[in-house]
């Protein structure tokens, strides 16, 4: 079975362990989210593709959710010695590693696909990892501050602001120009089943459908598509999916999150049986809807969530 899945970062990763774990022998490929990429100190960051790369092969902090574990920030402390910030990220120097040999590959002229898939010859995710594009696209966030509107990168809105401020608008710089990388609509074209995990869906998921030919192949693959709800009891389980989702306009609840999405893309959801109350609103508008556990707190119960998936896959093709 050939299972796409695209993918932010901790909601993505968590989800994809399950998913392995359900189906060991699906050919597993994972488009991921680039609009949380940003430039520090040279260095080309790619938050959201690091966080499954690492999740999948082993290396992850597994109490952050994102970068390395049994990490140390000597460089950074010595960066910050010299004056050199930002102070507000948190680059390891065990992650500053996997920068470096991407920004060198990158300057060398190999595009961010190519590079993804040479870090991943090391961490053996066991899934294809593939850039939702090779184009450089950022998330940006307009907040007001001060009396002021200004867009600001999304980490500087999440890490250092700590999405404090209402977002008054998401937008993903050069996603309107960004061609999807090589394999991406493939890979769609090919799929026996395409999965939506439990991901943001404005700055993930919204941001990969950003890219044109990448919504339009996924409604147009003929093949079940099924997500899984991120938001549990009205709020998200962790992150700020509350703060963006009301800058795109859509309430923060498992419902509101589905008619986003919309029946032309996606014909199963999964909400949390904390949700069970709006399962016949979701059929109500046209996508077939179940209740199950949906909280990641172990192996098991993710991939119990995987095949749950997978099952409803199977109903709506
Ligand atoms: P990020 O890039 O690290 O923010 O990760 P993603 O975009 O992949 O996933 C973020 C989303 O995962 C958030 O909106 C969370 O609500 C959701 N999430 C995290 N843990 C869980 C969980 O255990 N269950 C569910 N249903 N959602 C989760
Ligand atoms: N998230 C934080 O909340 N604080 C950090 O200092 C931080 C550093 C960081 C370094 C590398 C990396 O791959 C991810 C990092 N993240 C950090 C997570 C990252 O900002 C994610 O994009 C967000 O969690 C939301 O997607
Ligand atoms: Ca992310």
């Amino acid at each position: 079975m050939r299972i796409v899945v695209l993918a932010g970062g901790i909601g993505g990763a968590r989800f994809l362990r399950g998913l392995k774990q359900a189906a060991p022998d699906a050919d597993v490929t994972v488009i991921g989210n680039t609009g949380d990429d940003i430039h520090l100190f040279g260095l080309k960051v790619c938050p959201d593709l690091d966080t499954v790369m690492y999740t999948l092969g082993g290396g992850i902090n597994e109490e952050q959710g994102w970068g390395r574990t049994d990490e140390s920030f000597t460089v950074k402390s010595e960066l910050a010695a010299y004056g050199v910030g930002p102070e507000w990220f948190g680059l390891g120097d065990r992650d500053f590693a996997t920068h470096i040999v991407r920004t060198q590959m990158l300057g060398a002229g190999y595009p961010l696909s190519a590079v993804t898939a040479a870090l991943c010859e090391r961490w053996q995710p066991g899934v294809r990892l593939i850039p939702m594009s090779d184009d450089r696209v950022e998330t940006h966030v307009a907040v007001e501050v001060d009396g002021e509107t200004k867009a600001i990168h999304f980490q500087e809105y999440w890490v250092k602001l700590r999405a404090s401020v209402d977002a008054q608008a998401v937008v993903p710089v050069g996603a309107d120009r960004a061609k999807p990388a090589p394999g991406v609509l493939e890979a769609i074209g090919e799929a026996d089943v395409i999965l939506f995990p439990p991901s943001n869906p404005v700055v993930s998921i919204g941001t990969i459908l950003a890219v044109p030919g990448i919504r339009e192949a996924i409604a147009e693959a003929g093949v079940p598509v099924v997500g899984l709800s991120p938001i549990v009891g009205d709020a998200p389980v962790r992150g700020m999916a509350d703060k963006v989702l009301a800058a795109v306009g859509v309430e923060s609840t498992a419902a509101a999150v589905a008619e986003h999405y919309g029946s032309g893309l996606l014909d199963g959801w999964l909400v949390d049986t904390v949700d069970a109350g709006s399962v016949a609103g979701v059929e109500a508008a046209g996508i077939r809807c179940r209740a199950v556990p949906l909280m990641m707190t172990d192996l098991e119960t993710t991939a119990t969530m995987a095949r749950e998936a997978l099952r409803l896959a199977e109903e709506v093709r």
